[in-house]
């Protein structure tokens, strides 16, 4: 049985829905919002602070967990507004999740991000090991989450697995993060036929569609530790600027118009991440490779932002 936290954010809730498919009610939800919005989706959701190990021990015994799937995490841009609080919950969350992990024997995954390099790191297809010097709490925060995931699996042999993930768009309110914007220009594209971009119209930035990023996890977490080189693996889809993203947008809706008010700080924030990334070491030893490209992803965002645009009250969109 799977335990995630975090399950209400932008990767819980896909995760969850892909396991219910696969494998039927394995999944115990957790998050910290008390009283879920989408009840459908939640049966089997309960409360769960990160920052009590006490707490996160109880529920991996009472549910019987062999996985855990650590989403919980404060994103880019919202770490920068409340630093302690992102080390709270990226830090300690983590230790916490690594110590439940060594004392259950649980396998484990906690995604990275591209935000785990910096402005030093090469920029154009970034590898998996290379100069890692963030400038975000968030990236430091992920650089601790990987060095210790892999000391506990070196040290206490927890069978600990981790993806650097670039941006994931999905069709579901995302989180306080620098690549916001590429789920927004959507919502805003059927909404009002205009988006106004904190990027600049250059800002080449990678990022893969909520599939892929769904597939990578269970593909890498089924994959048999004998095939894995390392613990940590670079994925991605493709890479593309906001202005690139508008033109492919203005293929299906040739009104929509994309306007720029640069937010600085999280321009500094995207300046200093990798433009592109190499997972050709997920490739070459699990087997990943992403399906969706730049027009598939705005084509189906666009179907399935329309549907459940379609479904609301005006008011709740
Ligand atoms: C953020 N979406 O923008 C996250 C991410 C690719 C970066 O980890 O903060």
């Amino acid at each position: 049985r799977v335990l995630i936290t975090g399950s209400l954010g932008q990767l819980g809730r896909g995760l969850n829905t892909v396991y219910k498919y696969m494998y039927g009610d394995v999944v115990t939800m957790t998050d910290i919002v008390k009283v879920p919005t989408d009840a459908a989706d939640v049966s089997s959701y309960q409360y769960l602070d990160v920052l009590s190990q006490g707490a996160m021990e109880e529920a991996v015994v009472n549910n019987r967990i062999d996985t855990l799937i650590h989403f919980s995490a404060l994103l880019s841009a919202v770490g920068e507004q409340n630093v302690p609080l992102a080390i709270q919950v990226n830090c300690r969350g983590v230790e916490n999740v690594l110590e439940v992990a060594k004392k259950h024997r649980l396998r484990v995954f906690i995604p990275s991000t591209i935000g785990a390099f910096g402005p030093s790191t090469p920029r154009d297809s970034t590898p998996d090991c290379t100069v890692q010097e963030p400038t975000t709490i968030y990236g430091v925060s992920k650089i601790y989450a990987e060095r210790l995931g892999e000391y506990y699996h070196s040290k206490f042999g927890v069978d600990f697995r981790c993806l650097r993930f670039p941006g994931i768009i999905s069709a579901t309110k995302p989180g306080g993060g620098t690549t916001d914007y590429a789920i927004k220009i959507f919502y805003d594209a059927l909404q009002y036929g205009k988006h106004v971009c904190y990027l600049r119209p250059d800002t080449k930035l990678p990022m893969m569609y909520d599939t892929d990023c769904m597939s990578s996890v269970v593909q890498f977490l089924t994959a048999p530790p004998n095939l894995l080189h390392r613990r940590t693996y670079n994925v991605t889809g493709f890479s593309f600027t906001p202005e690139e993203i508008a033109t492919s947008i203005q293929k299906i809706l040739p009104n929509f118009k994309i306007e720029y008010n640069i937010c600085p700080i999280r321009q500094a924030i995207a300046d200093s991440w990798p433009r592109s990334l190499d997972d050709s070491g997920a490739a070459r030893d699990w087997g990943w490779k992403a399906e969706y490209g730049l027009e598939e992803t705005v084509q189906v965002m666009l179907a399935l932002i329309e549907r459940d645009m379609a479904k609301l009250a005006p008011e709740e969109v």
